[in-house]
Protein backbone atom coordinates (compact mmCIF):
# COMPACT_ATOMS: atom_id res chain seq x y z
CA UNK A 1 0.00 0.00 0.00
CA UNK A 2 1.20 3.52 -0.98
CA UNK A 3 1.20 6.05 1.88
CA UNK A 4 1.88 9.52 2.56
CA UNK A 5 3.42 9.79 5.83
CA UNK A 6 3.79 13.80 5.90
CA UNK A 7 0.15 14.12 5.13
CA UNK A 8 -0.90 11.40 7.61
CA UNK A 9 1.12 13.94 10.23
CA UNK A 10 -0.45 16.67 8.95
CA UNK A 11 -3.83 15.02 9.34
CA UNK A 12 -3.33 13.77 12.83
CA UNK A 13 -2.01 17.57 13.53
CA UNK A 14 -4.94 18.83 12.84
CA UNK A 15 -7.02 16.58 14.16
CA UNK A 16 -5.27 16.45 17.53
CA UNK A 17 -5.33 20.51 17.89
CA UNK A 18 -9.26 20.36 17.35
CA UNK A 19 -9.45 17.42 19.99
CA UNK A 20 -7.60 19.61 22.85
CA UNK A 21 -9.43 22.95 22.44
CA UNK A 22 -12.66 20.55 22.56
CA UNK A 23 -11.27 19.11 25.82
CA UNK A 24 -10.22 22.08 27.51
CA UNK A 25 -13.09 23.12 27.05
CA UNK A 26 -15.23 19.77 27.96
CA UNK A 27 -12.53 19.43 31.56
CA UNK A 28 -14.56 22.35 33.41
CA UNK A 29 -17.99 21.03 31.86
CA UNK A 30 -19.87 19.01 34.30
CA UNK A 31 -18.88 15.48 33.60
CA UNK A 32 -20.36 12.03 34.28
CA UNK A 33 -17.78 9.45 35.53
CA UNK A 34 -18.55 5.43 35.26
CA UNK A 35 -15.85 3.12 36.31
CA UNK A 36 -14.70 0.11 34.25
CA UNK A 37 -12.96 -2.60 35.63
CA UNK A 38 -12.13 -1.20 39.35
CA UNK A 39 -12.68 1.68 41.21
CA UNK A 40 -9.19 3.40 39.44
CA UNK A 41 -10.28 2.68 36.32
CA UNK A 42 -12.50 5.55 34.90
CA UNK A 43 -14.34 6.52 31.80
CA UNK A 44 -16.35 9.50 30.94
CA UNK A 45 -18.68 10.88 28.84
CA UNK A 46 -16.06 12.78 27.53
CA UNK A 47 -13.59 9.89 26.58
CA UNK A 48 -16.49 8.05 24.22
CA UNK A 49 -17.68 11.64 22.72
CA UNK A 50 -13.74 12.29 21.76
CA UNK A 51 -13.11 8.92 20.44
CA UNK A 52 -16.43 8.79 18.18
CA UNK A 53 -14.87 12.15 16.84
CA UNK A 54 -11.69 10.75 16.25
CA UNK A 55 -12.79 7.81 14.65
CA UNK A 56 -15.27 9.33 12.45
CA UNK A 57 -13.09 11.84 11.14
CA UNK A 58 -9.96 8.62 10.72
CA UNK A 59 -13.14 7.24 8.87
CA UNK A 60 -14.04 9.94 6.50
CA UNK A 61 -10.12 10.98 5.50
CA UNK A 62 -8.87 7.18 5.67
CA UNK A 63 -12.02 5.11 4.68
CA UNK A 64 -9.38 2.00 3.82
CA UNK A 65 -7.98 2.17 6.89
CA UNK A 66 -8.92 -0.08 10.21
CA UNK A 67 -9.08 1.19 14.15
CA UNK A 68 -8.39 0.09 16.88
CA UNK A 69 -9.42 2.22 20.07
CA UNK A 70 -10.46 1.96 24.00
CA UNK A 71 -13.68 2.56 24.23
CA UNK A 72 -15.82 0.75 21.91
CA UNK A 73 -16.43 2.40 18.43
CA UNK A 74 -13.29 0.90 16.63
CA UNK A 75 -13.18 -2.03 14.16
CA UNK A 76 -12.67 -5.88 15.55
CA UNK A 77 -8.94 -6.20 14.16
CA UNK A 78 -7.15 -9.55 13.68
CA UNK A 79 -4.19 -8.74 12.17
CA UNK A 80 -2.06 -5.86 11.40
CA UNK A 81 -2.10 -5.66 7.72
CA UNK A 82 -3.21 -2.75 6.02
CA UNK A 83 -3.39 0.86 7.91
CA UNK A 84 -4.15 0.77 11.40
CA UNK A 85 -4.89 3.74 13.61
CA UNK A 86 -4.73 3.28 17.14
CA UNK A 87 -6.84 5.55 19.14
CA UNK A 88 -6.61 6.92 22.60
CA UNK A 89 -9.11 9.36 23.03
CA UNK A 90 -7.98 10.78 26.42
CA UNK A 91 -4.94 9.27 28.13
CA UNK A 92 -4.95 10.00 31.68
CA UNK A 93 -8.76 10.14 32.42
CA UNK A 94 -7.93 9.88 36.15
CA UNK A 95 -6.09 13.05 35.72
CA UNK A 96 -8.35 14.82 33.57
CA UNK A 97 -11.45 13.87 36.28
CA UNK A 98 -9.14 14.62 39.12
CA UNK A 99 -6.58 17.30 38.19
CA UNK A 100 -7.60 18.71 34.51
CA UNK A 101 -4.15 18.48 33.96
CA UNK A 102 -1.93 15.76 32.76
CA UNK A 103 -3.66 14.33 30.37
CA UNK A 104 -3.37 13.41 26.79
CA UNK A 105 -5.11 12.02 23.57
CA UNK A 106 -3.37 9.90 21.36
CA UNK A 107 -2.84 8.44 17.55
CA UNK A 108 -0.63 5.75 16.21
CA UNK A 109 -0.41 4.69 12.93
CA UNK A 110 0.96 1.67 11.92
CA UNK A 111 1.53 0.21 8.12
CA UNK A 112 1.17 -3.31 7.21
CA UNK A 113 2.27 -3.71 11.09
CA UNK A 114 5.37 -1.49 11.08
CA UNK A 115 5.23 1.55 13.17
CA UNK A 116 4.70 5.07 10.70
CA UNK A 117 3.54 8.13 12.81
CA UNK A 118 2.68 8.53 15.79
CA UNK A 119 0.62 11.56 17.30
CA UNK A 120 0.08 13.05 21.48
CA UNK A 121 -1.22 15.85 22.58
CA UNK A 122 -0.74 17.20 26.09
CA UNK A 123 -4.08 19.12 26.03
CA UNK A 124 -4.18 21.69 28.86
CA UNK A 125 -0.08 22.47 27.64
CA UNK A 126 -1.54 22.31 23.41
CA UNK A 127 1.64 20.83 22.67
CA UNK A 128 1.76 18.25 19.94
CA UNK A 129 4.31 15.79 19.82
CA UNK A 130 4.32 14.19 16.06
CA UNK A 131 6.48 12.16 13.76
CA UNK A 132 8.32 8.95 12.33
CA UNK A 133 11.06 7.43 11.43
CA UNK A 134 10.75 9.06 7.99
CA UNK A 135 9.38 12.71 8.52
CA UNK A 136 11.30 12.99 11.97
CA UNK A 137 10.34 14.09 15.22
CA UNK A 138 8.13 17.65 16.11
CA UNK A 139 6.92 19.23 19.07
CA UNK A 140 4.10 21.54 16.82
CA UNK A 141 6.56 23.02 14.48
CA UNK A 142 9.92 22.96 16.22
CA UNK A 143 12.04 19.64 15.51
CA UNK A 144 13.12 17.68 18.83
CA UNK A 145 16.47 16.85 19.44
CA UNK A 146 17.19 12.83 19.76
CA UNK A 147 17.20 12.54 23.62
CA UNK A 148 20.79 11.44 25.33
CA UNK A 149 21.38 7.68 26.02
CA UNK A 150 22.05 8.52 29.58
CA UNK A 151 22.42 5.72 32.34
CA UNK A 152 19.88 5.13 35.03
CA UNK A 153 22.09 6.32 37.67
CA UNK A 154 21.50 9.94 35.97
CA UNK A 155 18.30 10.18 34.75
CA UNK A 156 14.42 9.74 36.43
CA UNK A 157 12.46 6.86 35.89
CA UNK A 158 8.51 6.76 35.62
CA UNK A 159 6.64 3.70 36.63
CA UNK A 160 2.90 3.07 37.15
CA UNK A 161 1.39 2.95 40.60
CA UNK A 162 0.82 -0.34 40.77
CA UNK A 163 3.66 -2.09 39.15
CA UNK A 164 5.67 0.20 41.75
CA UNK A 165 3.30 -0.33 44.76
CA UNK A 166 3.28 -4.26 44.39
CA UNK A 167 7.05 -4.20 43.34
CA UNK A 168 6.33 -6.01 40.55
CA UNK A 169 9.15 -7.80 38.91
CA UNK A 170 11.64 -6.42 41.48
CA UNK A 171 11.05 -3.19 40.28
CA UNK A 172 11.83 -0.92 42.97
CA UNK A 173 14.98 -2.33 43.01
CA UNK A 174 15.45 -0.62 39.29
CA UNK A 175 13.62 2.37 40.64
CA UNK A 176 16.33 2.92 43.33
CA UNK A 177 19.61 2.74 41.12
CA UNK A 178 17.93 6.05 39.48
CA UNK A 179 18.18 9.61 40.32
CA UNK A 180 14.29 9.45 41.21
CA UNK A 181 10.79 8.53 40.65
CA UNK A 182 7.82 9.98 39.05
CA UNK A 183 4.39 8.74 38.48
CA UNK A 184 2.65 10.95 36.24
CA UNK A 185 -0.52 8.70 35.46
CA UNK A 186 -0.64 9.45 31.46
CA UNK A 187 1.49 7.46 29.35
CA UNK A 188 0.91 10.03 26.99
CA UNK A 189 2.33 12.82 29.26
CA UNK A 190 5.80 10.22 29.87
CA UNK A 191 6.67 9.85 26.48
CA UNK A 192 6.53 13.16 25.67
CA UNK A 193 8.89 13.42 28.79
CA UNK A 194 10.75 10.69 27.16
CA UNK A 195 11.44 12.37 24.02
CA UNK A 196 12.84 15.24 25.65
CA UNK A 197 15.20 13.37 27.76
CA UNK A 198 13.20 14.89 31.18
CA UNK A 199 12.44 11.19 31.74
CA UNK A 200 15.03 7.95 31.26
CA UNK A 201 12.38 4.93 31.43
CA UNK A 202 8.70 4.06 31.50
CA UNK A 203 7.44 1.04 32.49
CA UNK A 204 4.02 -0.11 32.78
CA UNK A 205 1.13 -2.89 31.67
CA UNK A 206 0.19 -0.79 28.97
CA UNK A 207 -2.87 -1.65 26.15
CA UNK A 208 -2.12 -1.20 22.35
CA UNK A 209 -3.56 2.27 22.19
CA UNK A 210 -1.49 2.82 25.28
CA UNK A 211 1.53 2.45 23.68
CA UNK A 212 1.11 2.62 19.70
CA UNK A 213 1.81 6.58 18.92
CA UNK A 214 4.90 6.36 21.73
CA UNK A 215 6.01 3.38 20.43
CA UNK A 216 6.58 5.35 17.11
CA UNK A 217 7.95 8.33 18.35
CA UNK A 218 10.45 6.82 21.22
CA UNK A 219 12.10 4.34 18.71
CA UNK A 220 12.80 7.13 15.80
CA UNK A 221 14.01 8.91 18.76
CA UNK A 222 16.28 6.14 19.62
CA UNK A 223 15.30 4.97 22.32
CA UNK A 224 14.29 1.36 22.90
CA UNK A 225 10.67 -0.47 23.56
CA UNK A 226 10.51 -3.65 24.59
CA UNK A 227 8.10 -6.08 26.41
CA UNK A 228 9.33 -6.81 30.10
CA UNK A 229 9.46 -11.11 28.92
CA UNK A 230 11.99 -9.79 25.72
CA UNK A 231 9.49 -10.93 23.02
CA UNK A 232 8.64 -8.65 20.16
CA UNK A 233 6.23 -6.18 21.27
CA UNK A 234 2.14 -7.34 20.15
CA UNK A 235 0.52 -4.50 19.11
CA UNK A 236 -2.97 -6.51 19.39
CA UNK A 237 -2.40 -7.16 23.26
CA UNK A 238 -1.92 -6.08 26.50
CA UNK A 239 1.73 -6.12 27.86
CA UNK A 240 4.09 -4.94 30.23
CA UNK A 241 6.40 -2.82 28.06
CA UNK A 242 9.79 -0.82 29.28
CA UNK A 243 10.24 2.58 27.50
CA UNK A 244 13.36 4.30 27.84
CA UNK A 245 17.22 5.17 26.63
CA UNK A 246 19.03 1.58 25.23
CA UNK A 247 21.53 1.79 28.66
CA UNK A 248 18.62 2.37 30.99
CA UNK A 249 16.46 -0.47 29.38
CA UNK A 250 19.45 -2.77 29.30
CA UNK A 251 20.56 -2.27 33.28
CA UNK A 252 16.14 -2.65 33.67
CA UNK A 253 16.72 -5.88 31.93
CA UNK A 254 19.82 -7.31 33.92
CA UNK A 255 18.37 -5.83 37.28
CA UNK A 256 14.65 -6.85 36.88
CA UNK A 257 13.50 -10.48 38.41
CA UNK A 258 11.10 -11.47 35.09
CA UNK A 259 11.10 -15.21 36.39
P1 LIG B 1 -6.14 5.69 30.42
O1 LIG B 1 -6.26 6.90 31.23
O2 LIG B 1 -6.36 5.90 28.94
O3 LIG B 1 -6.95 4.53 30.93
C1 LIG B 1 -2.24 5.52 34.23
O4 LIG B 1 -1.31 4.90 35.05
C2 LIG B 1 -1.87 5.25 32.78
O5 LIG B 1 -2.06 3.85 32.49
C3 LIG B 1 -2.75 5.97 31.80
O6 LIG B 1 -1.99 6.14 30.63
C4 LIG B 1 -3.91 5.01 31.64
O7 LIG B 1 -4.60 5.19 30.44
C5 LIG B 1 -3.20 3.68 31.64
N1 LIG B 1 -4.00 2.62 32.20
C6 LIG B 1 -4.85 2.68 33.21
N2 LIG B 1 -5.38 1.48 33.49
C7 LIG B 1 -4.84 0.63 32.61
C8 LIG B 1 -4.99 -0.78 32.38
N3 LIG B 1 -5.79 -1.55 33.12
N4 LIG B 1 -4.28 -1.33 31.40
C9 LIG B 1 -3.46 -0.58 30.65
N5 LIG B 1 -3.29 0.76 30.81
C10 LIG B 1 -3.97 1.34 31.78
CA1 LIG C 1 -9.08 4.03 30.36
CA1 LIG D 1 -4.40 5.21 27.90
CA1 LIG E 1 -8.01 6.38 27.54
Amino acid sequence: MNVDSKEIDEFLVSLLRKVGKNLREDSIKKMSVATKKNRNDLVTNFDKKTEKFINNEIKQFYPEATIVSEEGYGDLVKDMSGLVFFVDPIDGTMNFVKRGDNFASMIGVYIDGQPLIGAIIDVMDNEIYHGGKEIGLYIDNEKINTPKNLPLVEGLVDVSAPMALSNRFSVQDVIKKSSGFRVYGSAGIIFGHLLTGKEVMYMSYLAPWDLAAGRVMCEAAGLSVVSIDGAPINMLESQVVIVGTQKVVSEALKTLKTR
